[in-house]
């Protein structure tokens, strides 16, 4: 484990931790100290010392200064120092996906997508800030002249989670910063080293362009500190990304003060599987897709939706396909799935799969949980599948592990509907090569998802889209497309460059 050490070393990452930071001071929080152990061969990495109320305060008072001077430095220059990050991130590359995929328990490579999708957003976010385009509109009154322009909103709170622990802080980070508003990241409590990472490796840059103290902070500690943003009126924006019940507290919350949430939140997502879909590009969209991040991203396949034609033959090929995966240290890029984040979800898979047996589901793809050489931290589980009904509870709820679920269908209209028969909304796919099935399939009358793929997975999007989904999932949207907007107030200008002084809607006011 030597080169972890030094790799912990490049990215500034000590046995015990400073958990608060605005970006050019840093301090020990005075709240409980947060432990970080690897679930990929269960050791301590580091300690953190999390925040407590006063840290918060401190926090929030910079922050809130800091918006007054950021918000007045023009947006191409605030970009230009978003640019310079993403070249930072360029020359972290291989060390912060090393920390990512340490931390996490996610492959290697999928830890350096993790940060290309960082670098790729800052990239982004610098044409953006030459843009961020208000519409202008005619007037009815003569001599008048109507348009809108978008304003900074001040502190965006950033509550993230523990599967993608630094890229969704990017989509909302960079984006934020281009916009104009200073950010508060809350990083999940079990991965708060790699967001230090983060902000250490950003720190050369803030510093070089002088930008005020307050830009960019670190608030680690665990669910208090989220509550803390959720209630506080001085936060303009809270984005956060996690579990339903997570999501709906704080919007709950935000919204009792009227203020601005954005939430991305779980997933159940689906592939339909019609006749006509070619299976060696099927397979292994539906593979990846339901083990890549050990069955934990937001938008893992969690559910297979089958015609019954072809059901057996996918049935044959995906017990294929899973009897030739390795499980084991993702850090070892022969390595297809790695351990789960912790424990805990070790027992969440457990328990599900009790779940699917007392339903009635059958596994044909057995789960275990893994013991013996290499799976000593007790994170490692076998990704398995079952077939069950769509209607089961356990099979309505997101589970956060290599989990997939098997449904048989005869037509595409049931299909569609088995895909959006949950209470979540956020990716879905089909495979066909049948034009008229996948029109029906991204029509008013198909997915209700945020996302609807054709011949490929659900996971993977890339940053340019808008990410995110309906229902349970939350509403929200982050990084691609115009999701910028949520980072932003709207402002309606009319301007009368007359001598008179006309009234909309004809009323006619003299005096
Ligand atoms: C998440 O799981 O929270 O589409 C985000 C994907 C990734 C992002 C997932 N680009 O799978």
């Amino acid at each position: 484990m030597t080169d972890i050490k030094e790799i912990l070393d490049r990215l500034g990452i000590k046995p015990v931790n400073n958990g608060i930071s605005t970006g050019q001071i840093n301090w020990a929080g005075k709240g409980a100290v947060i432990e970080s152990f690897s679930p990929v061969d269960g050791q301590k990495i580091a300690e953190v010392a999390a925040a407590e109320r006063s840290d918060y305060e401190q926090i929030i008072e910079k922050s809130t200064a800091a918006f007054k001077v950021w918000k007045l430095i023009p947006a191409p220059k605030r970009g230009e120092i978003v640019r310079q990050m993403g070249d930072e991130l360029r020359k972290f590359k291989s060390e912060l996906g090393t920390l990512v995929s340490y931390e996490m328990g996610k492959s290697l490579q999928e830890g350096l997508g993790e940060v290309q999708e960082m670098i790729d957003i800052c990239d982004f976010a610098v044409g953006l800030s030459r843009q961020l385009y208000g519409l202008s509109m005619h007037s009815e009154r003569p001599q008048h002249r109507m348009y809108e322009q978008w304003h900074p909103i001040g502190v965006v709170g950033i509550i993230s989670a523990f599967n993608f622990p630094v890229a969704v802080w990017s989509w909302n980070a960079m984006l934020a910063w281009v916009c104009g508003d200073v950010c508060v990241w809350k990083p999940s409590e079990k991965t708060p080293l790699t967001a230090l990472a983060c902000q250490h490796i950003i720190e050369t840059v803030l510093k070089n362009n002088e930008v005020p103290e307050g830009v960019s902070c670190i608030l680690t500690g665990g669910r208090e500190c989220g509550e803390w943003l959720a209630n506080d009126p001085k936060i303009a924006l809270v984005s956060a990304t996690g579990s339903t019940p997570m999501g709906r507290s704080v919007g709950e919350a935000v919204a009792r003060r009227l203020g601005r949430s954005l939430l991305e939140l779980g997933g159940n997502n689906a592939i339909i599987v019609t006749p006509s879909a070619d299976l060696n590009v099927a397979v292994p969209g539906i593979v990846f897709g339901a083990v890549g991040t050990a069955g934990q991203r937001c938008t893992s396949t969690r559910r297979i939706i089958v015609q019954e034609d072809i059901y057996e033959e996918v049935k044959k090929r995906l017990v294929k396909a899973y009897a030739q995966l390795c499980i084991g240290n993702p850090l070892e890029t022969h390595n297809h799935v790695g351990p789960l984040i912790d424990k805990s979800a070790v027992k969440q898979y457990q328990e599900t799969v009790r779940k699917v047996k007392e339903a009635g589901g059958t596994f044909i793809v057995m789960p275990e949980i893994l013991s013996g050489e290499g799976y000593e931290s007790g994170c490692y589980v076998a990704p398995c599948v079952a077939e069950v009904a769509n209607s089961y509870a356990i099979v309505q709820h997101e589970t956060f592990a290599p989990i997939l679920y098997l449904i048989k269908y005869r037509d595409l209209d049931e299909a569609i509907e088995i895909q959006n028969d949950v209470p979540q909304g956020l990716s879905s796919a089909i495979f066909t090569l049948n034009m008229r099935e996948s029109e029906q399939f991204l029509s008013q009358s198909g997915s209700d998802c945020g996302i609807a793929n054709v011949n490929i997975g659900t996971s993977g999007a890339e940053i340019g889209g808008a990410f995110g989904g309906e229902k349970e999932t939350g509403g929200g949207r982050e990084s691609g497309s115009d999701a910028w907007k949520a980072y932003m107030r709207r402002q309606t200008n009319t301007i009368n460059y007359g001598t008179a002084l006309p009234l909309a809607q004809g009323i006619k006011f003299e005096i």
